[in-house]
């Protein structure tokens, strides 16, 4: 069996120590960060939604699938992101209200950071006023909002009211993503990009920044 195909089945099983253990591996065997990601962590977590959505796993099971991910993430971070740019601006950054998923938007802090792009990680479940005010404090050129629910998106057009209401709209550039998310949604509440994945997402926003 490939180390990748072992990672994915490692991940998809909630085996965290033995992901921590193949990720550097792959990475000695020369094997690129991004394969490691696509076709080992990624592949492992879209094996866990399937059988997730079926009833063949369960949430306990699909969170110890999560922290495996996760870990993998972390050792992989300083190889996805590279050399970090230098200061280009900084965005806020959360999974919005009542969404409590955080893997697709950790993914996309690290690829931002590594465009040279500070940011400002708000967290889950978090409530439109929120992104609105830490962009206000705390100066950000980029509002950036994940949704995985199809429930949850809806408050990514309540933060592009609310950055309306507080009368930054003008300033800031919202960017909305998510597996649910789709190119038609952002234009019909108003937002200025949506970006398939994290990858995207960074070069996009760079671009914004520049
Ligand atoms: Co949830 N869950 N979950 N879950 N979960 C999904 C999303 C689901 C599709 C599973 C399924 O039915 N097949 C389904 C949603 C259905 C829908 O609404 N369409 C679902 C459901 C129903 C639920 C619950 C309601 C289940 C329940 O309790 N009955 C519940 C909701 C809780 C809540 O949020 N309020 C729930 C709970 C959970 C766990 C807590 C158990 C866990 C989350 C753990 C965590 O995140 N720490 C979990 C997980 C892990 C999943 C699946 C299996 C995997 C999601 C994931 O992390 N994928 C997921 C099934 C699936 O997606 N196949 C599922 C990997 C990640 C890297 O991908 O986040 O899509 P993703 O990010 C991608 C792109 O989307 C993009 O970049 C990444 C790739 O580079 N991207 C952006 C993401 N954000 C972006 C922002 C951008 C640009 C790109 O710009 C700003």
């Amino acid at each position: 069996m490939s180390t990748l195909t072992e990672l994915s089945q490692a991940v998809e099983k909630g085996r965290a120590k033995l992901v921590k253990a193949l990720v550097p591996q792959a990475l000695e065997a020369g094997t690129s960060p991004k394969a490691i990601l696509e076709e080992g962590l990624l592949s492992g977590m879209n094996a866990v939604g399937e059988q997730f959505k079926t009833g063949v796993m369960f949430v306990p099971q699909v969170l110890m699938a999560a922290k495996a991910m996760n870990a993998g993430m972390e050792l992989l971070k300083p190889h996805l992101s590279g050399e970090s740019a230098g200061f280009k601006g900084r965005a806020c950054l959360g999974t919005v209200k009542g969404d409590l998923h955080d893997i697709g938007k950790n993914l996309v802090r690290m690829m931002f950071e590594g465009q040279g792009i500070e940011v400002i990680d708000l967290g889950v479940d978090v409530a439109p006023e929120a992104f609105v005010q830490t962009a206000i404090e705390k100066d950000c050129q980029i509002i950036a909002c994940s949704a995985l629910l199809t429930t949850s998106m809806p408050s990514m057009g309540a933060v592009v009211e609310a950055a309306k209401a507080a009368g930054i709209r003008d300033k800031v550039k919202i960017m909305v993503g998510g597996a649910p998310v789709t190119d038609r949604f952002c234009t019909d509440i108003g937002a200025d990009a949506y970006t398939p994945d994290a990858a995207t997402a960074a070069t996009v926003a760079a671009g914004f920044l520049a």
